[in-house]
């Protein structure tokens, strides 16, 4: 991997990703897209596309320009915002993945895309969930997921085209806070913890759900796409968590640093139900044994680095 195109660069992983990318190749050799110009400070005035992934004649006229080896496809909409308009979420979700395999096959790119734990649904079993079980996710989003899945898997076996994914948990970034995620509740507790002291959690206490600090997450990703293919049985689709988590447990964390932090609730029905259909701890073994997943962060530490990093802004 040396040259590398990504989707949805001003998305939640997309922005990190790209100011790592940019570290680790160069920043000639990365080229961030996304369906509009970036506003904050990180990724003005370098090398940027505008790119609608549902254009796949510009998507390949930037490919066949830039000249990547890899793109990273990224442009996706997350679990409630899906909800909100699932026709739409097929639209971006599916018909922007098949655009990026397309141009991933015609170019010869090596391929990454994001699958999640929304993949998975009320009748998969809950507890060290393994990487093949059952899969009848109910939302839109996770329909979206589990087709893309197949889908890099069939790119990989009937056109050769090297494809590689991981089901990503709920992401944690003080750099970009995500949009329209079941998750999000896990970013906005520090955000707002300190703000002002306290936070009203859409997810209910008791809920369990797989999380990652984004630092983990974007090493993944290059761990990953780095991994010698000899290496690989499996290629899309690998289980990846650092904890399983409740708002309880994240709150119990931010109090040893403020101990006047409150915690209340006010459940959203919506994003309540996509959590309790969601796995609530995830079995990472075969991303360990076949490509050396490591993650670092456990909830203490992150919770540390969190509060430091928003108190610093
Ligand atoms: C979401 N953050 O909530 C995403 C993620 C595991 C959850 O895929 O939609």
């Amino acid at each position: 991997m040396e040259r590398i195109i990504i989707t949805g660069a001003l998305g939640q992983i997309g922005t990190e990703l790209t100011l790592k990318l940019r570290e680790k190749y160069g920043e000639e050799n990365v080229l961030p897209t996304d369906i509009k110009e970036p506003e904050g400070e990180a990724l003005k005035g370098k090398p940027f596309e505008v790119l609608d992934v549902r254009d796949q004649e510009r998507m390949k006229a930037l490919v066949s320009e830039f000249k990547p080896d890899t793109m990273m496809h990224m442009a996706s909409l997350l679990s409630a915002t899906a909800e909100k308009n699932p026709q739409f979420a097929w639209e971006i979700n599916m018909g922007g993945l098949v655009n990026a395999l397309e141009t991933a096959r015609e170019f010869g790119l090596k391929f990454f895309t994001p699958s999640s734990i929304g993949a998975f649904g009320p009748s998969t079993p809950k507890e060290n969930t393994p990487q093949v079980t059952i899969q009848r996710p109910t939302t839109m989003y996770g329909v979206n997921k589990v087709a893309g899945e197949l889908l890099c898997d069939y790119y990989h076996e009937k056109f050769g085209v090297d494809t590689r994914g991981v089901r990503f948990p709920g992401l944690i970034s003080h750099v970009k806070e995500p949009g329209g995620g079941t998750t999000d509740y896990a970013v906005e507790i520090y955000f707002e913890a300190l703000r002002n002291g306290r936070y009203t959690s859409f997810i209910d206490k008791s809920t369990n759900m797989d999380m990652m600090y984004m630092d983990d997450a974007i090493d993944a990703i290059i761990k990953l796409m780095e991994a010698d293919p000899g290496q690989l049985k499996d290629r899309n689709a690998f289980n990846v968590s650092a904890m399983s988590i409740n708002p309880e447990m994240v709150a119990n964390e931010i109090r040893k640093h403020i101990p006047d932090f409150e915690l209340d609730y006010d459940v959203d029905p919506v994003r309540q139900g996509i959590a309790e259909s969601w796995p609530n701890a995830i079995d990472s073994t075969e991303a360990k044994r076949q490509w050396g997943f490591d993650p670092r962060y456990d909830l203490e530490k992150m919770t540390e680095v969190m509060l430091e990093a928003i108190r610093n802004k």
